[in-house]
C-alpha cells in the first residue's frame, strides 16, 4: 500500500496495483526487515577482509577483523555519506561555473548572462574589482573565482565561504581547522582517510566530515548564485502544484532532477514548438511540469507548475498522460524506466554520468542543448499520438502557489517599507514578537515516513505559534502540493500576529493578498538563500548565526545530500532537527559529537525527533530560549 498524506494520490496507487506495477512503497515492504547492522551504521565493507559487523547488544564481536571499533566504523560510514553529498551538490555548481566561463569566452551561444545586476553584486561580494571592465571580463573573473574553490592549493578559505558568512563564524571555523579551502580535496581527503588502516580516531574523522560538509555549502552558494546570473534571480511568481497540473489536452513533459542548465532550455524550446503540438491534436499545446529540484528551479524562475516531489515521482507516469520525462541527475528512481515501459511515456536521460538502462539517452551539453532539446520535444509530440485514453487517470487536486522568494526579492519587498534599512521591518517584528522566529524546512521524502506528513503537521503547529517558515527542495514541494504556499494558508494557519505581518507585507508587495506563510526559496542548492538571509539578519543585529531565533528541519530526510546539508547547517551554528536517526545508532560517541559536542564548539547541533508534534514543540522551545538569550520578549 502507498502511504501519502495527500490522499488524492491514492487512485493512482490503486491503479498501479490493478496493473501489477510495483511502486516505491511496495518495494519497501518487500525489503523488510531491513538490516539492523546497516541501520545502526556498524557494518563495515571498507576492505575485503570484511564485511565486518559489530554486535551492539550481545557478547558478539566488538571490533572488526582489523580492530576497528564501532565508533571508527560509524564515523567512517557517516563521513563517506557526507563526501557523496558534497560531491553531488558541488559538481552541480561546477557545471554551472564552467558554463559561465564558456559564456564569458564566447564559447557557447546557448546561454548568456541574463541578470547583470546579480553578476555585479556577486563580483562585489567576492571582492572582484569591476571598475572599467566589460561584462565578459567580470563574468570570467566570477567564474574563475568560483572554480578556484574547487582547486585552491593555498590553505586560505574558499571565496564562497569567507565572503558569505559572519566574521565571527568564519573565525570559529578557522580556529577549529575546518574553514575549507578546496572542495574537491576535501572529498578526496574523506575517501583517503577512511581507507582501511588510515584514520581510526572517530573524532578526527568527524571533524574532517564537518570540513567536507562545508564543501556542500560552498557548492550550493556557487550553484544558486551562478544560476541566478545565467537564468535570472527569482521574483514572486504565481503557479500551481500537485499531479492535477498534468493537462489531459496537452503534450505533457516532466523535467526531473536538479540541474537548471537543461530544464531552462527545454522550457525555452517548448515555447517555440507549441504549434507542432497543437497540430498533433493536443489543443493546449505543450505543458511542461516539474518534479523534485529541477521542478523547483523552473517553478521559481519560470512559473512552471510543480507536479510532485520525490516520493510520488512514479505516480506522474501512472497518470497515463505523460508523454516524456526528461531527467538529469540525482534523486531519479531507476524504477521509472520500467514503469514508463508499461505506458507510452518515454524516459530521457540527458547527462553522461546519469544513464538508466531502458531509457533513451539524448545528451544535452552546452554545445548541442537547443538542438537536442528539440529532438526530445519532437519525440514527445509523436508519443502524444500513442497515448491510450483508457489508461489516463489524472487526480483533480492542485493548489495555488506563490513561489520565488529569493533573498533579493525578500529584501526588495521589505525596502518598500524601509528604503534605508530594508531588514528593519523584519527585525522589528521579530523583536516585538509578531514573528517569534523562523524555521527553514529542507530535505527529502523518505518511504519510512508517510509522505509529506511530518512537513505539514510541523508547519501547522509552528505557524499557529507565529513562527515564519522558509522551505526548499522536496520540503517546498510538500508545502506547494498541500496548499501551504498561498494566501488562503495564511488565513487558515498563521497565528494572529504573523497573519498581520504577512498581510501588511502582501499589501506592500502590491499583491493585494497576504504573503504565504511558507516562503518557497527554491531547490536544495537554494538553502544558500536561507543562509544569505540569516547572515544579513545576524550582521544587522551584530550577532552570530547561533544566536538567531532560527532553526532548520529535515523531518523526512533520505539522501546522502541531506546528511551533508544537515552537517554544514549545524557547523555554521544552527540547530537542525531531523525526523529519523541516520545510521549512527551504533556509536554513542558519534551521537554525542553531533548533538552536545558540536553545540559546545559551534553553537549548532542535531536534534532527533520522529514525532512531528513533539518535534514542533521542541523547535518552539529552542526559539524561545534563543529569544531569552537575545534579551527580547520570549
Ligand atoms: Fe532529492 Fe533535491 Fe531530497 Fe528531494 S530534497 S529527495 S535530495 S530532490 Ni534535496
Ligand atoms: Fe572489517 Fe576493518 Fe576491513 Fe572494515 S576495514 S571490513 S572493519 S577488516
Amino acid at each position: 500500500m502507498g502511504n501519502c498524506y495527500d490522499t488524492s494520490n491514492n487512485c493512482l496507487i490503486n491503479k498501479a496495483h490493478d496493473e501489477n506495477i510495483d511502486l516505491v512503497w511496495d518495494r519497501y515492504e518487500k525489503m523488510k526487515p531491513q538490516c539492523g547492522f546497516g541501520e545502526m551504521g556498524i557494518c563495515c565493507r571498507i576492505c575485503l577482509k570484511g564485511p565486518c559487523r559489530i554486535d551492539p547488544y550481545g557478547d558478539g564481536p566488538k571490533e572488526g577483523i582489523c580492530g576497528a571499533d564501532a565508533d571508527t566504523i560509524v564515523a567512517r560510514n557517516l563521513v563517506r555519506m557526507i563526501a557523496s553529498g558534497t560531491a553531488s551538490h558541488s559538481l552541480h555548481g561546477k557545471e554551472i561555473a564552467k558554463t559561465l566561463l564558456h559564456v564569458a569566452k564566447g564559447e557557447t551561444d546557448n546561454y548568456k548572462v541574463k541578470d547583470i545586476r546579480k553578476l555585479k553584486n556577486i563580483a562585489e561580494k567576492l571582492n572582484i574589482d569591476t571598475e572599467g571592465k566589460t561584462i565578459n571580463q567580470i563574468t570570467e573573473e566570477v567564474a574563475m573565482a568560483s572554480l578556484m574553490d574547487y582547486s585552491r592549493l593555498e590553505n586560505t578559505p574558499c571565496n564562497w565561504l569567507s565572503n558569505t558568512l559572519t566574521k565571527s563564524r568564519l573565525k570559529k571555523l578557522t580556529d577549529l581547522g575546518v574553514a575549507l579551502n578546496n572542495i574537491e580535496s576535501s572529498v578526496t581527503d574523506i575517501m583517503s582517510r577512511t581507507h582501511m588502516g588510515t584514520d581510526a580516531d572517530a573524532i578526527n574523522i568527524l571533524l574532517a566530515g564537518l570540513k567536507c560538509a562545508l564543501g556542500d555549502y560552498v557548492g550550493m552558494q556557487i550553484s544558486t548564485n551562478l544560476s541566478d546570473t545565467l537564468f535570472g534571480t527569482p521574483e514572486p511568481i504565481i503557479s500551481e502544484s500537485n499531479l492535477g497540473v498534468i493537462n489531459e489536452n496537452a503534450v505533457n513533459i516532466a523535467v526531473h532532477g536538479h540541474n537548471p542548465l537543461l530544464s531552462e532550455i527545454i522550457v525555452d524550446v517548448a515555447d517555440e514548438m507549441e504549434e507542432e503540438a497543437i497540430k498533433a491534436g493536443a489543443k493546449d499545446g505543450i505543458n511542461i511540469v516539474g518534479v523534485c529540484c529541477t521542478g523547483n528551479e523552473v517553478l521559481l524562475r519560470r512559473g512552471i507548475p510543480l507536479a510532485t516531489n520525490f516520493l510520488s515521482q512514479e505516480l506522474a507516469i501512472l497518470t497515463g498522460a505523460l508523454e516524456a520525462m526528461v531527467v538529469d541527475v540525482q534523486c531519479i528512481m531507476p524504477s521509472l524506466a520500467k514503469i514508463a515501459s508499461c505506458y507510452h511515456t518515454e524516459l530521457f536521460t540527458t547527462m553522461p554520468d546519469a544513464k538508466i538502462s531502458g531509457a533513451t539517452h539524448i545528451e544535452l551539453n552546452e554545445k548541442n542543448s537547443v538542438e537536442n532539446a528539440r529532438v526530445i520535444i519532437k519525440k514527445a509530440i509523436e508519443k502524444y499520438k500513442m497515448r491510450d485514453k483508457n489508461k489516463v487517470l489524472i487526480p483533480k487536486r492542485k493548489s495555488k502557489v506563490i513561489a520565488g522568494f529569493s533573498t533579493e526579492s525578500i529584501i526588495k519587498l521589505l525596502s518598500k517599507i524601509d528604503k534605508e534599512r530594508p531588514l528593519k521591518p523584519i527585525i522589528d517584528n521579530i523583536v516585538n514578537g509578531n514573528i517569534k522566529g523562523v524555521v527553514l524546512f529542507a530535505g527529502c521524502n523518505n518511504v519510512k515516513i508517510m509522505q509529506d506528513n511530518n512537513f505539514v503537521t510541523m508547519a501547522k503547529k509552528l505557524l499557529d505559534n507565529n513562527i515564519l517558515i522558509l522551505a526548499t527542495g522536496c520540503a517546498a514541494g510538500a508545502y506547494a502540493k498541500n496548499e501551504l504556499m498561498n494566501s488562503e494558508a495564511t488565513f487558515k494557519y498563521a497565528g494572529e500576529k504573523l497573519k498581520e505581518v504577512l498581510t501588511l507585507l502582501g499589501k506592500e508587495a502590491g499583491l493585494d493578498v497576504p504573503l504565504p506563510p511558507v516562503l518557497h526559496m527554491g531547490s536544495c542548492v537554494d538553502n544558500s538563500r536561507g543562509v544569505d538571509l540569516a547572515v544579513a539578519l545576524a550582521n544587522e543585529l551584530g550577532v552570530d548565526l547561533d544566536q538567531l531565533p532560527l532553526v532548520a528541519s529535515a523531518p523526512e530526510l533520505m539522501s546522502e545530500k541531506a546528511i551533508s546539508i544537515g552537517t554544514w547547517v549545524a557547523t555554521i551554528g544552527l540547530p537542525v532537527h531531523i525526523g529519523m536517526l541516520p545510521p549512527v545508532g551504533g556509536s554513542q560517541l558519534t551521537i554525542d559529537v553531533l548533538t552536545s559536542k558540536l553545540k559546545e564548539l559551534l553553537g549548532g547541533y542535531f536534534i532527533v525527533e520522529e514525532n512531528p508534534i513533539k518535534a514542533a514543540n521542541k523547535l518552539i522551545g529552542i526559539i524561545k530560549e534563543k529569544r531569552v538569550d537575545l534579551g527580547i520578549e520570549p
